[in-house]
């Protein structure tokens, strides 16, 4: 690696939770093969048939109670707790397994954001208000759809980032790639804009960037290194050289 990195960006995306168990959305077998993107991730998929697309993310919340935080994860966690310099991961993963793993989470000043969005929150198309959410969205026969616990009306969605919606804190992302010196992309196939444009906004802004994934991506030819392996492997290799 070059010189020490004194303020990271890191993106990080499916892969880095598959070795924990959890589904990668483009690979074979994976959830775009199970289910068609545009009936279970887009706003007009979920006015067409709700129960459908909450019946989608109610497994896979439910999936999160089997699984653990794998070796990628806790290096991420531990470079959150020991190094010196600025730091942010921005996830795409809507899991909640960086969390779990020890890095810290919060809108302004956590080091952890989820670009899009939470399983394991809920937000309501009455009021706007975001909580908390453990239990299945979806209706049941004897009392419908569950309240929104803020205003009670039963306009529950999940609260995550269909296609064509605007990702979460883009001006907090855009800020932290100004001032980095290092974007690391981790896990993710870079397919899906506008995290896949992150590079070119770092290589823009003279950014040195390094690819950490399974196989190449569709944007690996941008990045200044590319290395190639599991997440569990690569990640903590990675983050001992920064740390040491
Ligand atoms: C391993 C591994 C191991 C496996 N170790 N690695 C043309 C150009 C530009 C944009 C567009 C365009 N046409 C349309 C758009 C916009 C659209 C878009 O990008 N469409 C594309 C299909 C082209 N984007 C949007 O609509 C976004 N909004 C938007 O653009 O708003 C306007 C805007 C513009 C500019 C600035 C700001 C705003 C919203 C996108 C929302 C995406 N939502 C989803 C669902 C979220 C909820 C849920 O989870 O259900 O997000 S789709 C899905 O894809 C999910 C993921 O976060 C995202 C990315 O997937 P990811 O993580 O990369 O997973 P995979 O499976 O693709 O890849 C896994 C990788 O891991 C692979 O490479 C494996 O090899 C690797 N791997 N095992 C290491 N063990």
């Amino acid at each position: 690696m070059n010189r020490k990195p004194s303020s990271i960006v890191i993106l990080t995306g499916a892969g880095i939770s598959a070795e924990s168990g959890i589904d990668t959305f483009r690979s074979a077998g994976g959830l775009w093969e199970q289910h068609r993107v545009e009936d279970v991730a887009t706003p007009e998929g979920f006015a067409r048939d709700p129960d459908l697309v909450l019946g989608f993310y109610d497994m896979r919340r439910a999936a999160l109670t089997g699984v653990e935080p794998n070796a990628a994860h806790k290096a991420l966690a531990r470079l959150d707790a020991e190094f010196a310099g600025d730091l942010l991961i921005v996830t795409q993963n809507v899991d909640d397994l960086h969390e779990r793993a020890g890095a810290q989470i919060g809108l302004e000043k956590g080091r952890v954001l989820h670009m899009h969005g939470e399983l394991k929150s809920a937000l309501c198309t009455s009021c706007e208000m975001r909580s908390p959410w453990d239990a299945p969205m979806s209706a049941n026969e004897e009392a419908g759809r569950p309240p929104c616990p803020v205003c009670q009306a039963p306009t529950l969605r999940p609260d995550v980032v269909w296609f064509g919606e605007m990702p979460y804190q883009m001006d907090r992302i855009y800020g932290a790639l100004r001032s980095a010196d290092l974007f690391v992309s981790i896990g993710t196939s870079g397919a899906v804009y506008p995290a896949a444009g992150f590079v070119r906004d770092a290589r823009e802004l003279g950014v040195r960037t390094l690819e950490l994934n399974l196989e190449r991506s569709e944007g690996s030819h941008w990045f200044h290194e590319s290395r190639q392996g599991k997440a569990g492997e690569l990640v903590p290799e990675w983050v001992g050289e920064v740390l040491e």
